[in-house]
Parts: structure tokens; sequence; C-alpha cells
């Protein structure tokens, strides 16, 4: 199936890629599972694994579970690049931006044509795309980050070639997300899938997909059982109703409702914060910044307006077919945090919430869902497991917040390197490590982590709060 038409030509995946070919040093040493020490060691083996995962256009999260290229994965990856490879994290995200649909949308895969199809599931056989580049791709989409990773690999090395080229294609992801996505017909946008929140199991989602049928036509191959055991993974229900639901939204060709719409507070808050970063992005390419501040402003109170809980301090979903908020709560709601345009108050109330419900100052790294909550499985992939992306969008939002806090928190994500490797999610009561080892942005965001000031006992200046960097 051919994506929708958009009016701009063809994106050449090829164009993209200026740069002469990166060479990856040969890979060698075994993959980080056992405890490693001291910071030093944390940046040698951070840079280890995003070299063994890099492909030569961009960085795998894993080589045995997620073998394809992933959206936000990728911008995640970008920003600990970054700081030490600013010309990798360039390609990086040139590269996921050269296989953009027409219509704007950044496919939250794209496919390695060296991988076999049944290396994972739903391979490119299953979702029958080609994007205009020719690269086969998944239809959905991810949580956009991707601007503010833009503007983050520019501040670590400034090149305004970079901003000028990849400009256009934010601001194409951006207006695909406010023609396509907004089915309330307020501000905000609705991911149609639990692939796109990037929290795919989340308990939020339990009450929506209960009502999705599981055909048995549906279902699913699972090549992920052969990396990561079935007991950290979703079960076969919940496959089967992803399987449904991603089948008919590709037999309505990637257009319109599905059986799960939903206002999501992490999508929509990184939406808005993105804004901010195309505002910035916009004044060094001699574009109107004004439009982006305007939207982050009108973004920021829809998120307020529509997903925010006064009585439980905290954002939640709203289903938008049944136009009631979801009854369950995720580190997701804590995520507008991050919103530059944010009350005191407000921010407030979240960090309370994040000490007190989610336990954050306890020395407990930050749980996907709330350990006191009925449905917490504290090693089951996003039911609680412990994060290092989530828990570093917090750590951001906490930078303006709770500048004592920030600081303990980054010291929580190298704390949970340090101790269990570079695992996709850890229990957040025992620190052990869960999912697959050498994963991407465990690695890229320790990284970023040990590069900020903030970490090596520096106060973070006044003026440097409330900023999206
Ligand atoms: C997980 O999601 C994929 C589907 O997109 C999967 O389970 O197969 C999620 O953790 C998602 O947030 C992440 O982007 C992806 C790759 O790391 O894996």
């Amino acid at each position: 199936m051919i994506p929708p038409a958009h009016s701009s030509p063809p994106v050449s995946h090829a164009s993209f890629v200026t740069c002469p070919p990166v060479t990856c040093p040969p890979v060698t040493g075994p993959a980080v599972t056992a405890p490693i020490g001291d910071d030093a060691a944390i940046r040698r083996d951070a840079i280890r694994v995003l070299l063994a995962n890099w492909t030569g256009a961009y960085t795998v999260p894993s080589r045995t579970l997620y073998p394809h290229q992933w959206s936000w994965d990728s911008a995640f990856i970008a920003m600990g690049n970054a700081r030490w490879s600013p010309r990798r994290a360039r390609i990086e995200l040139l590269t996921l931006f050269g296989a953009q649909w027409r219509d704007g949308r950044v496919p939250h895969i794209v496919f390695n044509p060296a991988v076999t199809e049944d290396a994972y599931f739903p391979g490119p056989g299953f979702w029958r795309v080609r994007a205009p580049s020719g690269a086969h791709t998944s239809g959905i989409v991810q949580p956009p980050v991707h601007a503010l990773a833009a503007w983050r690999v520019h501040l670590a090395e400034p090149d305004r070639a970079f901003l000028y080229r990849i400009y256009p294609r934010l601001d194409a992801q951006h207006r695909y997300l406010r023609g396509s996505r907004r089915m309330s017909g307020t501000e905000l946008v609705s991911i149609v899938h639990p692939w796109e929140s990037g929290m795919d199991n989340s308990p939020a989602w339990d009450s929506p997909l209960a009502v999705v049928p599981a055909a048995p036509t549906a279902r699913a191959r699972r090549p992920d059982l052969a990396h990561v055991s079935a007991a950290e993974r979703p079960t076969d229900r919940d496959y089967a109703r992803y399987t449904a639901i991603a089948a008919s939204y590709r037999d309505a060709g990637y257009t319109g409702r599905t059986d799960f719409v939903i206002e999501d507070p992490l999508f929509n808050a990184l939406y808005g914060a993105a804004e901010v970063a195309l505002a910035r992005i916009a004044a060094v390419v001699d574009a109107d910044p004004g439009p982006h501040l305007r939207r982050a402003e009108e973004i920021t109170q829809a998120v307020l307006d529509r997903l925010w809980d006064p009585v439980s301090g905290v954002f939640r979903a709203r289903d938008v077919r049944t136009g009631e908020m979801l009854p369950e709560d995720s580190v997701a709601g804590l995520v507008p945090l991050i919103l530059p345009g944010l009350s005191t108050d407000v921010a407030d109330r979240l960090v309370a919430t994040a000490t007190r419900r989610f336990g954050l100052n306890d020395g407990m790294l930050l749980p996907s869902y709330p350990p006191g909550g009925a449905a917490f499985e504290p090693s089951r992939y996003w039911r609680g497991p412990s994060w290092i992306n989530t828990t570093w969008l917090i750590l951001e939002g906490l930078r303006a917040a709770d500048p004592e806090l920030a600081p303990k928190v980054g010291a929580q994500i190298l704390r949970a390197v340090r101790e269990a490797g570079f695992r996709e999610y850890f229990n957040p009561v025992t620190g052990e490590g869960h999912g697959c080892g050498d994963f991407g942005w465990s690695a890229a965001l320790a990284l970023d982590v040990l590069a900020d000031p903030a970490m090596a006992g520096r106060r973070i200046r006044s003026n440097q709060v409330r900023d999206v960097r």
C-alpha cells in the first residue's frame, strides 16, 4: 500500500545522508549484563553499546529484540550520541526523517531490508507500506520527541545546515499530527494504537483494550519470546488486540479512527514541548517562531483543560470514543512536567504525586505505574518497571520544578545502569534488570546524564530553568 499523497516532493532517503559513511570499530567484549563500575566505565560501556547497535545510518534499540529503526528510540539515542558524536546524532535523525511519508507522518518503525521478515512481528509484510524513499515502514507514529532531540543535537555542536535540513521535516511531522490526529476537535492529538504511546502495555490501556475484539485470525507470532521471558512481555491476548487494531488501521488506508482513540498526556506533553523546540529552531533558520510558540501555549492549555485530574494530582489519558478519562494512572501522567508553560501550582502537585505515589524520593527507581496500584507488576513491560527514558523525561521537567530533586533522579538513572547494565527496564524495588540487554536509549540517556553539569554537583542557574535546552 502506498501512503496517502502529500504535496511536497518525495524525500530521497539517500539525499539526506550527505556525510561520508561512518566506520564502526569492530565490536568486541561481552554483552553488558553484569554490574559495571564508575562513571568513566559507564560512559565507555554506553558508547560500546551504541557502537554495537549502530548500523551505519541509525542505531537499533536492540540487536535481538528490536532489529530495525524505531522512531522515538532514535530521538533519545540522538540526544545521547550528541554527547560524544554529534555527527552520528545528526545522521540518526536524518535517516529517520528520510523515511517520512508524504503526509508528514514519521513512521514508528523503519525496517532494515537486510533483516528477515520473521525476526520481528509485525514486520514489513504485515504493514505493506513503502515510504516515498522506498523504505518499508510501519504506518503508525510514536511520541514526537524529535524536535527536542534536533535542538539538543544542535546545542551539542551548532550546525545550521543540519537545522535547515531537518526543520521542514519536523514542521511537516507536526502538521500531520495537527491536521490528521486532532480527533476531539481540541488542540490535543490522539493516538490510534497502544504502540503509538510508546508505553504499549500500560495498565492505562486495559479498559479501552477490553472492548477490542481479539479475533483468533489476529493471532500474533511472537519472535519477542525467543529473546525475553514471557513473564516480562505482554500477554498473547494483548498481542492479538494490538494486531487486530493495526490490521484494521492498515485496511482503512492508515487514516481515520480505530477501536482505540486516546488523548495521552505523555504524547501531548512532548508534542507541546516540541513546539517550543521548533520555535527555537525556527529562529535559527530564519523562519517565524511565533506560530510554534502560540501552538505550544494552546497545547499546554488543552492538556490542562482535558487531562488534568485535580483530585489525584496527576494527568490522565482521555478516551475520545467515550469522552471519559481513563481510570488508571501511569508515569505518562507526570510527563507534562516537561511543558515550559505549566503553572507552578500544577508542577508542584505533580512533584508531590511523583514523590508520594510513585516513590520518587524513596531511593526507588521511578516506576512506570504506581506501586500501590492493583495492576502493578514490577518486572512486566510497562506495567510497573522503571524505564530510563520516562525517568529522563521527568528529570527534564524537574530541572525547573524541583532543582534539588533533579540531580537525585539523574543519580538514580546512573545507579540503575551501574548495578544492572543497560537493560531495557528495571524492577523499581530491587533494581534488577529486565527485558533485553544492551538497550539503545538506556545507554544513550545515561551518557546524557553523565555529561550534565548539574549531575556533577553544580547548581542549575535560575535562568536555565523552565527552559527546553
Ligand atoms: C517497544 O514497542 C515495540 C512496538 O513498537 C514492541 O514491543 O515490539 C516499546 O517499549 C516502545 O516504546 C519502543 O519504542 C520499542 C523499541 O524499543 O519497543
